[in-house]
């Protein structure tokens, strides 16, 4: 399979306990190389915009409060299989639900404060990269 790239986040609960470092060395091992990173702090516009997606859901509100509530670091990571190989390493979206030695369960806080977020598509990775990045920003 050719090279794939992902769009991913390191959320508030991370970024604010210095954790940046430790999850972007978990991508790294796992074989995905980090070709864009910067950190950013969203407006609620932007994070409704980001999420809108969930709109209708019942946690809409707080996700996106929780979002904007400190800075976040969004990389674009690219290796064989980015999309699901990043899944993985990121584990399930409830930390009770994730797998030994996945990011979310060495250090999300709970299905809310979990962390990171990972695009789960093909299409939607092209959006969010879009959304975040300019084509001169990533360097492969
Ligand atoms: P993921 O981030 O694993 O792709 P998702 O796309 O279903 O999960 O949901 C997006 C985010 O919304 C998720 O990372 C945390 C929040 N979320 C999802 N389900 C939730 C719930 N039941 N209660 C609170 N927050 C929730
Ligand atoms: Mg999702």
């Amino acid at each position: 399979m050719a090279l794939e790239r992902t769009f991913s986040i390191i959320k508030p609960d991370a970024t604010k306990r210095n954790l940046t470092g430790k999850i972007a060395a978990k991508f790294e091992e796992a074989g995905l190389r980090i070709v864009a990173s910067k950190r950013i702090q969203l407006t609620l516009a932007q994070a409704q915009q980001f999420y809108g997606v969930h709109a209708e859901r019942p946690f809409f509100g707080e996700l996106c409060e929780f979002m904007i509530s400190e800075p976040i670091v969004v990389q674009v990571l690219e290796g064989e299989n980015a999309i699901a190989k990043n899944r993985e390493v990121m584990g399930a979206t409830n930390p009770a639900d994730a797998d030994a030695g996945t990011i979310r369960k060495e250090f999300a806080l709970s299905i809310g404060e979990n962390s990171v977020h990972g695009s789960d598509a093909p299409e939607t990775a092209a959006e969010e990269i879009a959304f975040f990045f300019s084509g001169l920003e990533l360097v492969g």
